[in-house]
């Protein structure tokens, strides 16, 4: 008898089991199913938070981010906004990893996004001193820095910043800071109205170890009166500006107070590593980078060892034409000497490049420090209000910032930068600090261009600037042009760029009352609006007179064929060969790209003014227009390619039209 029992209750166990397990399943399921069907509404009913982004590689192109997002809170209340939700969680997000929203929390996730343009549940997960790893080069780890060195006010601004962000921020500066060095954190609150910014951040920051003081301004300026607020209050001899979603990794401040009190005109900034908006981890960046800007005033970092510069010690800074403005050393009387900010400035944009121009054309020098990292929260869009409208606001601050530093190149940006035109200056007073430039005896827009940023890709008086056109022998303007440049005197003895600039701006207004935007066709990108340094191929299409198209160029005298963003005409190799390349099927394929400017043969561009060809420098291969099938669309496809010249090919003449760019 016992042993059948013992059997029995063998078997009760296992239906026992098997009934927990099919119970298990059925809760797994119903759970999968709860969290799709929010899913799908989420995809279908909410808009989706900014898409994943940037790689390290990427993140130079994405800086013009003040894109608004229209009604901002969505359908959120007041409740919800104010409400400060962090919860940290022992471990998360350390060694600066990323953070993982459970499914469950999905929903809740995209609606707070939304309050500040990055993941604020995964924030709210990280406690406030996370670790990070250490993200210097060995040869800055192991450098040894005076401890006599100036001490700093760190300065943070914020509008509406969410509290476990702005906490972490202060936390990082005070963690990895020697206290020695850092004589007070000041906060300004550029008026926000969240209520846990109010009492409840007085009394947070009574405790910390560090003073800490919170100004406030009294409207909502922007971020320059708001900077200007803290740095008059600053105790510190030296002024260290913070966006208030940053974090500082081990090492920041000494490499910048260090080079400051060697040379106090010198204005340093770290590198700017990456937090991510989505997830919270932190990447560090390539040392190596700089920073500069395109022709609508748009900050944008470039990647490329700079040209001269032979950087024997990796610890010593690079110099930048422009600084991204959020996060930089200054030497505090400096700071007011050198005309703090133009006050003028309201909210948000143009100060960053005001301030680059500024400080190098009037002795000092603005750079990036290689052994300093911190890390910005980068957003692919701006989650405030822009009170006076986004565009006028940003358009203003840049047209001063053109108007006082820029010269004879502020008309470029007048004519060329939407929003903008060559009558905006008649609103704009500037007078102040025209005299201020005056006062301090600072060198012309040229000086800046040819010895700070050699490398720029703007008109210049020994550049070519215009459309260049296919001269397809039909259109009026083609056969016209073909007729003046035939009968121009020595042309057939030069092919030197700078003589055939001369002659094409000697015929300047003839050529321009030539061209017919309707029915010429010019040179230009095949997207529109493809990311602009990757590659992409060329084709001619309308004249429309639009940067955005990239159908306009500079010409250097060297031969490189330039448009916005660091944008060069690239004969590229191409594997199969070029007869292989011709019968290819694909219409996008072509030894011709439209490709980030490097100072090298590839780019490199030589035009005939008797046969209007244009011809690559190295191969003597022809810029040609072929048609080409696409296999996508079933369609012919115009696509620029570089091959054999022949003196009758209608399809490899090409015109040059000068536009105005400045008076
Ligand atoms: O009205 C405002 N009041 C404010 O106090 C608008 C903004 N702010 C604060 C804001 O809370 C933040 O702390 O000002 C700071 C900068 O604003 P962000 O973070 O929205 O600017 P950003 O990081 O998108 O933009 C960069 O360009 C700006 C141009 O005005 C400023 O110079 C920012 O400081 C600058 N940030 C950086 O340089 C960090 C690296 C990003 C890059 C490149
Ligand atoms: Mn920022």
């Amino acid at each position: 008898m016992g042993l059948p029992f013992q059997q029995l209750k063998k078997l009760w166990l296992l239906y026992l089991f098997l009934l927990f397990f099919a119970f298990f399943m059925f809760a797994l399921s119903i759970n999968l199913y709860v969290s799709s069907i929010q899913n799908y509404d989420q995809e279908h009913n909410q808009p989706k938070p900014a898409p994943r982004r940037r790689s390290v590689f990427t993140r130079k192109n994405v800086i013009a981010h003040y894109i608004g997002k229209g009604d901002i809170f969505g359908n959120m209340t007041a409740d919800e906004y104010n409400i400060n939700s962090f919860n940290p969680i022992q471990g998360e997000g350390a060694e600066g990893r990323p953070v993982f929203i459970p499914p469950r929390d999905g929903f809740r996730m995209q609606r707070f996004f939304r309050l500040n343009s990055f993941n604020l549940l995964a924030s709210d997960r990280i406690p406030l001193n996370r670790t990070l790893r250490d993200y210097r080069i060995k040869e800055c780890r192991e450098k040894k820095y005076s401890t006599a060195l100036p001490t700093t006010s760190v300065i943070i601004v914020f509008h509406n910043e969410a509290w476990s962000v702005l906490l972490r921020t202060i936390t990082s500066v005070i963690n990895r800071t020697p206290k020695k060095l850092l004589k007070e954190i000041i906060l300004i609150d550029d008026a926000s109205d969240r209520t846990y910014l109010k009492k409840p951040l007085e009394n947070y920051i009574k405790v910390l170890a560090v003073r800490t003081r919170l100004l406030r301004t009294p409207t909502r300026g922007g971020l320059v009166p708001a900077r200007l607020l803290g740095a008059e209050h600053a105790r510190g001899e030296v002024l260290t500006f913070l966006d208030a979603h940053c974090e500082c990794s081990r090492g920041w401040l000494e490499p910048m107070l260090t080079r400051i009190k060697e040379s106090r005109s010198s204005v340093v900034c770290p590198v700017i590593d990456i937090i991510s908006d989505d997830n919270f981890s932190y990447t560090k960046t390539f040392e190596n980078h700089w920073g500069a800007f395109n022709w609508q005033m748009s900050f944008r970092w470039f990647g490329a060892e700079r040209r001269g510069v032979k950087r024997e010690d990796p610890t010593t800074n690079i110099a930048t034409p422009a600084m991204a403005g959020g996060l930089f050393a200054i030497d505090k009387k400096y700071f007011f000497d050198i005309g703090a900010y133009d006050r003028d400035m309201k909210i948000w944009g143009g100060e960053n490049v005001e301030m680059s121009f500024r400080i190098w054309q009037c002795g000092g020098t603005v750079e990036i420090s290689p052994c300093s990292h911190v890390g910005h929260v980068f957003r692919s869009s701006t989650p405030y209000t822009f009170p006076g409208g986004m565009t006028e606001v940003l358009t203003k601050n840049i047209a001063r910032a053109a108007m006082v530093w820029m010269d004879d190149w502020q008309y470029f940006v007048f004519l060329y930068t939407s929003g903008l035109t060559l009558s905006t200056p008649n609103e704009i007073d500037v007078s102040e600090r025209l005299a201020l430039r005056e006062k301090l005896n600072c060198k012309p827009f040229s000086w800046y261009l040819e010895h700070i940023w050699p490398e720029h890709f703007f008109p210049a008086p020994d550049r070519f600037f215009g459309k260049i056109i296919w001269l397809d022998g039909e259109t009026e303007s083609a056969q016209a042009y073909t007729a003046n440049m035939k009968n121009l005197p020595g042309r057939l003895i030069s092919r030197e760029w700078p003589r055939i600039f001369n002659e094409i701006h000697k015929n300047s207004d003839q050529l321009v009352s030539l061209l017919d935007l309707e029915r010429d066709k010019c040179l230009r990108a095949t997207k529109r609006d493809a990311p602009r340094t990757s590659m992409q191929p060329v084709t001619v299409g309308d004249c429309t007179a639009h940067p955005s198209s990239m159908d306009m160029f500079v010409v250097t005298p060297k031969g490189q064929i330039m448009t916005n963003d660091n944008v060069c005409l690239t004969y590229s190799e191409q594997k199969h060969g070029i007869i292989k390349l011709l019968k290819s099927r694909n219409a996008t394929t072509s030894n011709v790209q439209l490709t980030q400017c490097f100072d090298e043969p590839k780019q490199h561009w030589i035009y005939d003014m008797d046969t209007q060809q244009l011809t690559h420098s190295q191969t003597k291969f022809c810029l040609t227009l072929k048609s080409a099938k696409s296999v996508r669309s079933h369609t012919t496809e115009k696509i620029v390619v570089a091959v054999e010249c022949n003196i009758k090919d209608i399809t490899q003449k090409w015109g040059f039209i000068p536009l105005p760019w400045r008076m």
